[in-house]
């Protein structure tokens, strides 16, 4: 499972292209799709040895896959983790890493600025088999130590979270969830882990959606959860197995094509939101701006010593309040008004009303998801175009 070891001592942007990159059957330099359900055994004593994990092989591919193990190993190693598990969504990582490590009558801390389904999933359906979870501003972590019980098993941290961009500090989190036997995930999606490898920080398990910026080209859907250790990986496997929330090998495939340019895709969009923040901040009709890369952002000292660039999201707020974000989003014309993230292609969505409309409104304004809340995923666009649309569309406002 593990990748080759001397591309675990080599760059991030290396890792993206060469890591999981196995060894040829005929000079091919992309991963062939395995596009098979089921693997023959050579005999019936090799196979039952297989089952029982005596040998190594593949065997159906809901347990494994070459084409989707190559991508679980570029992850892996990306994230200086121990091992992936390739999923069919990002909810599928989020789910399976809770079945897998929640039992009845356990307790999640969770960071209440998540992703709507996230808070929905851990409020509404965990909650019938006898998880209960506490929503916090975890970006304060006295909020989390006076969540904690005694039957608090997890810290679930979103950071920067969907959509406020509060940034949690992952070290210090991490601390304090073992001191209490805790489990530490990250939703590691708004950052990838090109900006961000929060194993390396401490935390445990990190979760993605893979539908974001490592694909990036917002054509599939999918999501990985890595392990710091062989433990953690053991505990998740096989719920994963078993649930059967997996990948499929074309889906892998994609995934692994859109992977191999993160670190150009990701380092343009960066520059360009760095400087979409900065426009934003002086225009006129924006009333206040939220991007960790910009000084005033609450937890930007924390931002830039536990990521390496502060990622291609912004949320912002403009005078008129909602109506004012709505003149914005109806008038944008290259960005696209569509909910996710994390593609080449420039995006614009109002939370309340789209991806966290399913969580109740008291809810959203404890987490800071105010109505007013405009959020962009800024893509690879050139800058000078992004700028001008969004320019005339706020100069629509009235107010
Ligand atoms: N975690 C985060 C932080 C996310 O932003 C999303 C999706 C997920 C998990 C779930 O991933 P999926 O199952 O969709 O692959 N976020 C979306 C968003 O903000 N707009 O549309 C989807």
């Amino acid at each position: 499972m593990k990748s080759k070891p001397h591309l675990r001592q080599m760059h991030k942007a290396t890792k993206a292209i060469h890591a999981g990159i196995g060894d040829s059957v005929f000079g091919e330099v992309s991963v062939p799709i395995f596009q098979s359900s089921t693997f023959s055994f050579p005999s019936a004593e090799e196979g039952a040895a297989r089952f029982a994990a005596e040998k190594t092989g593949y065997i159906y591919t809901r347990m494994g896959n070459p084409t989707i193990n190559a991508l679980e190993k570029c992850i892996a190693a990306l994230e200086n983790g121990y091992a992936g598990m390739a999923t069919a969504s990002g909810m599928a990582a989020i789910t399976t890493v809770c079945l897998a490590l929640l039992d009845n009558g356990a307790h999640v801390v969770s960071t209440a600025s998540v992703y709507g389904p996230t808070h929905t999933v851990l409020e509404k359906e965990f909650s019938r088999f006898g998880v209960e979870a506490t929503f916090v501003d975890t970006s304060n972590l006295d909020n989390v130590k006076q969540a904690i019980r005694a039957n608090t098993r997890m810290a679930f941290i979103e950071t920067p979270a969907n959509p406020t961009m509060a940034v949690t500090d992952i070290h210090k989190a991490a601390e304090l969830a073992h001191l209490h036997d805790m489990i530490m995930v990250i939703d590691n999606t708004f950052a990838g882990p090109y900006l961000q490898r929060p194993l390396d920080l401490g935390a445990d398990v990190v979760v993605h959606s893979m539908t974001k910026s490592i694909n990036g080209h917002s054509d599939v859907l999918a999501g990985m959860i890595v392990t710091k250790n062989e433990k953690l990986y053991q505990r998740i496997k096989p719920v994963l197995n078993l649930f059967g929330g997996t990948m499929d090998p074309h889906q892998a495939w994609l995934v692994l094509r859109g992977v191999r340019t993160m670190p150009l895709r990701v380092e343009r969009s960066v520059e360009n939101a760095q400087k979409i923040a900065s426009f934003l901040m002086q225009h006129p009709k924006v009333r206040w701006v939220r991007y960790p890369g910009l000084p005033d952002h609450p937890q930007h000292t924390i931002a830039k010593k536990q990521m390496d660039g502060f990622g291609a999201m912004i949320c912002f707020g403009v005078k008129n309040g909602l109506e004012g974000g709505k003149t914005v989003m109806n008038n944008v014309r290259l960005f696209t008004l569509a909910v996710s993230l994390g593609g080449v292609e420039s995006l614009i969505e109002h939370p309340a009303s789209m991806t966290h409309a399913t969580v109740s409104r008291n809810e959203r304004a404890q987490a800071g998801i105010v109505d007013e809340l405009v959020r962009i995923s800024v893509g690879c666009e050139d800058f000078n175009d992004l700028r001008d649309d969004l320019d005339q569309a706020l100069k629509r406002i009235q107010r």
